[in-house]
């Protein structure tokens, strides 16, 4: 009997397992939930001591995720009180299942050395490969090295159930694009990479992601494709702002303003000629463009084929991520060489740093840039005060929400995170909190008006401002009034 037989004798989809209750889990779950089209949802969760407590919360109707995220918090209510839905940490459930997803993290152990730590989902996989049953399929969501699918995932499965991928069981790959804040709206409007390790996997696939798109399309390739694609989309992301970050650079060092350049150059609009230009920043954070490029690079290092281009060198995607990391340290030598012109050194100095958050507007701070600042110029010796409207604490690090009191007595401030609040400073005000009579501000975010902190008798810095970087010092002690 062929795969297809198999998923002809089992019938249509009708109970799907979810494993992993994270940020991609549970509206993953919920979606499918609340499509209609299938009879039950099982929200699978290790009972760990980190997250077994989201099953509890789950089956209550309540969402265990922080952030914003109103459609998710009604709609795991409807399925709950609906009875489409339930949470559980038993494994055994599987064994109902005609198709379980698998959402778990996939972070990078070591990325110099290309390192990605697959224990927590190599274990995942373990439990559902336990509970597999005949004619079912498994579709892996998680980002991973291209060549996992059909790699040691199949194998892990193969060796747990006793069946055998593409024949007993389906295998798939179909990539997360799900963004904090609007996590159900990115499920059900994005276009889905779909990919099986054969074609009766793949239709199998779409069966089960069609039901839960809107407006949207499936987009149909092989298993390693989906993986490619998902690690690529990142690592061109990350490309595209190392290449205004590194642009920026060379605007300090010659003496131009990045945004008039910015602004030059996206002015050439038009079909095929259109310049895709980011905005160049403090650094990129994040949990998906600071790993991406390393599943990518490794996939294209594990393969049998042989690469052309880089023999031996570094390649680009890595070249990109070593810009964007390099923008803390750019940072800290802005901060360092204000402080000089006011023949302050970093030692001594107190610091306030603005933002710990890696995106504006957000509290999540997962490989947050404002990190390794704050490491290095604690390692200079200067004191560091941090503020952030949106994060509440940080392993190691005491967060203030109260922008006043980081304020006080600072002899540089550092702008690292686009949260709206930092986008209204008062420079007057700023002075006044900070005592000193030139005051140091670092803008990594372009959210102030250097003329109006220059004015005020400020040091200026500011990411690609060589317009502005070495302005004339104005008020007293300058010799301009
Ligand atoms: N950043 C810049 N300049 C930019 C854009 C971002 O410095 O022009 C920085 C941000 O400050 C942040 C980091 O890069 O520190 C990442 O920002 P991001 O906007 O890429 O947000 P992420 O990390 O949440 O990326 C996610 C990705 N989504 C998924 O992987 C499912 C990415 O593919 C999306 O393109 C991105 O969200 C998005 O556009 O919101």
């Amino acid at each position: 009997m062929t795969l297809e037989d198999r998923f002809l004798v089992r019938g249509p989809i009708k109970t799907i397992g979810v494993v992993g209750m994270g940020y991609v889990g549970i509206p993953a779950a919920v979606t499918f939930a609340a499509s209609g089209r299938f009879r039950h949802v099982i929200g699978l969760q290790r009972v760990s001591p980190r997250s077994g407590h989201k099953i509890g919360l789950l089956n209550e109707g309540r969402n265990p995720l922080g952030g914003d995220e109103p459609e998710l918090d009604r709609l795991l209510l409807e399925v709950v009180r609906g009875g489409t839905f339930t949470a559980t940490g038993d494994f055994a459930g599987i064994s109902e299942c005609d198709a379980i997803t698998i959402a778990i993290q996939t972070p990078f152990a070591d990325p110099v050395r290309l390192t990605p730590d697959y224990s927590a989902l190599f274990e995942g996989i373990g439990e559902v490969g336990k509970n597999l049953t005949d004619g079912s399929i498994v579709v892996i969501e998680s980002t991973v090295t291209p060549g996992t699918t059909e790699g040691p995932a199949r194998r892990i499965l193969e060796r747990e159930s006793g069946l055998r991928a593409g024949i007993e069981f389906g295998l798939a790959h179909a990539p997360e694009r799900v963004m904090p804040g609007r996590l159900v709206r990115n499920i059900r409007e994005h276009d889905r990479v779909v990919g099986g390790i054969d074609p009766a996997s793949t239709t199998r696939a779409i069966e089960l992601y069609t039901p839960v798109l809107t407006e949207a399309s499936i987009i149909a390739m092989s298993a390693k494709a989906a993986e490619v694609t998902k690690t690529a989309e990142n690592a061109l992301r990350d490309l595209q702002i190392a290449a205004i970050n590194e642009l920026a650079l060379y605007c300090e060092a010659i003496g131009v303003n990045v945004y008039d350049v910015r602004r030059g150059i996206a002015s050439l609009r038009g079909e095929g000629i259109t310049r895709a230009i980011l905005t160049p920043g403090a650094g990129v954070g994040g949990h998906c463009l600071t790993k991406d490029s390393y599943h990518l690079e490794l996939g294209v290092r594990n393969s049998e084929r042989e690469l052309d281009f880089p023999r031996g060198r570094e390649s680009l995607f890595t070249l990109a991520r070593g810009i964007n990391d390099f923008m803390p340290v750019h940072m800290a030598g802005l901060t360092e060489s204000g402080l000089a012109r006011i023949g302050k050194n970093p030692r001594g100095s107190h610091i306030a740093l603005l933002g710990w958050a890696f995106i504006g507007n957000s509290g999540d701070s997962r490989n947050t840039p404002s990190e390794p600042f704050a490491k290095i110029m604690e390692e200079m010796g200067a004191e560091i005060t941090v503020h952030d409207p949106h994060v509440r604490s940080f392993p190691g690090r005491e967060i203030s929400g109260n922008l006043g009191v980081t304020l006080t007595g600072a002899d540089a401030i550092v702008l690292f995170t686009a949260h709206n609040e930092y986008r209204c400073l008062e420079p007057s005000e700023l002075k006044r909190l900070s005592g000193a009579v030139h005051p140091v501000v670092v803008d990594g975010r372009n959210l102030i008006d250097p003329d109006l902190f220059i004015a005020s008798g400020f040091v200026y810095k500011g990411i690609g401002r060589g317009d502005r970087n070495d302005h004339e010092l104005v008020g007293p002690g300058s010799g301009l009034c």
